[in-house]
């Protein structure tokens, strides 16, 4: 049996009901609500010790981190398969899950807490808050809620974040630009699904235009990505009218920040 521990809005957990949709499994799902910190109780900690979603339990065998867990499901469900057979296409592959784990997933974070979750986390009370900064003793992540959290879309981190979309657009673009359909070639792999949450996230926030202006390729790209049906389950179909306008919302307050941001980095190399 496998069954997903996720959250509503998780770009990671996204990740995976991605790869179950295209790989047809059967799963069950269990929320972890961020906001209430139940990331933190002991018994999910045990199963996750970062405490973070998504976690797969795959008949008792625990699997953390978005990367590791479709890496598994593909390995351990092979068909159809969403990773290159070749070992050249699958180390190009990795190339696109690692710029999500290496950046895009905490340039995605600090652009929706500056933009978003903060009004959230000003509901919260004093004791909560501090609860969440804890961050299960992470210094690191500590440090980035308490700046995006403060300064908002002005945070350094949220500069950072710019910095490192603008070079995953320009990647994108580059690679896509001989014609070809999917990141890898004509198939769509584990590399399509490990970036479309990220950009979605965009999407959601009315942010994607900044990047996606004279980038055909990628564009296109975009357009193809949230056609598939597995979209619409793990994302567009999954989030709430309410989840979606409050993005929009929010993001458009951004917007004007994050081009210029984006403007001045383009313009300082
Ligand atoms: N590298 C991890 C990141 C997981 C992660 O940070 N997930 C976020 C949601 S997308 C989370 O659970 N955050 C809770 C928190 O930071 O308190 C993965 O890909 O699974």
């Amino acid at each position: 049996m496998l069954k997903l521990y996720k959250f509503g809005n998780s770009v990671c957990a996204q990740k995976v009901l991605m790869t179950l949709d295209e790989k047809g499994l059967d799963f069950e799902t269990q929320d972890i609500n961020l906001f209430k910190n139940e990331q933190y109780n002991p018994e999910y900690l045990k199963l996750n010790p970062k405490g973070v979603v998504p976690t797969l339990d795959h008949d008792g065998n625990i699997i953390i981190e978005s990367t590791l867990i479709c890496e598994y499901l593909d390995d351990t469900f092979p068909s159809p398969s969403l990773v290159p057979k070749d070992p050249f296409l699958r180390s190009q592959m990795r190339l696109w899950s690692k710029a999500v784990d290496e950046g895009i997933f905490e340039a995605t974070r600090e652009i929706t807490f500056a933009s978003v979750f903060r009004e959230k986390m000003k509901d919260m009370s004093p004791d909560q808050r501090e609860k969440r900064y804890q961050n299960v003793g992470d210094p690191e992540r500590r440090a980035r809620y308490i700046s995006t959290y403060e300064n908002g879309v002005e945070s350094p981190y949220v500069r950072d974040g710019i910095a490192k979309f603008e070079k995953l657009f320009k990647n994108m673009e580059t690679t896509l630009a001989d014609g070809r359909k999917w990141l890898l070639g004509d198939g769509y792999t584990l590399a399509d699904i490990s970036i479309t949450p990220f950009i979605a996230r965009l999407y959601y926030l009315a942010l994607l235009e900044v990047w996606l202006e004279e980038r055909p390729c990628a564009t296109a790209w975009w357009e193809r990505a949230k056609s598939r049906p597995s979209y619409e389950v793990a994302i567009g179909h999954a989030l709430t009218e309410i989840q979606k306008i409050e993005m929009e919302t929010y993001g458009v307050k951004a917007r004007e920040t994050i081009r210029l941001r984006r403007d001045q980095y383009l313009g300082s190399y």
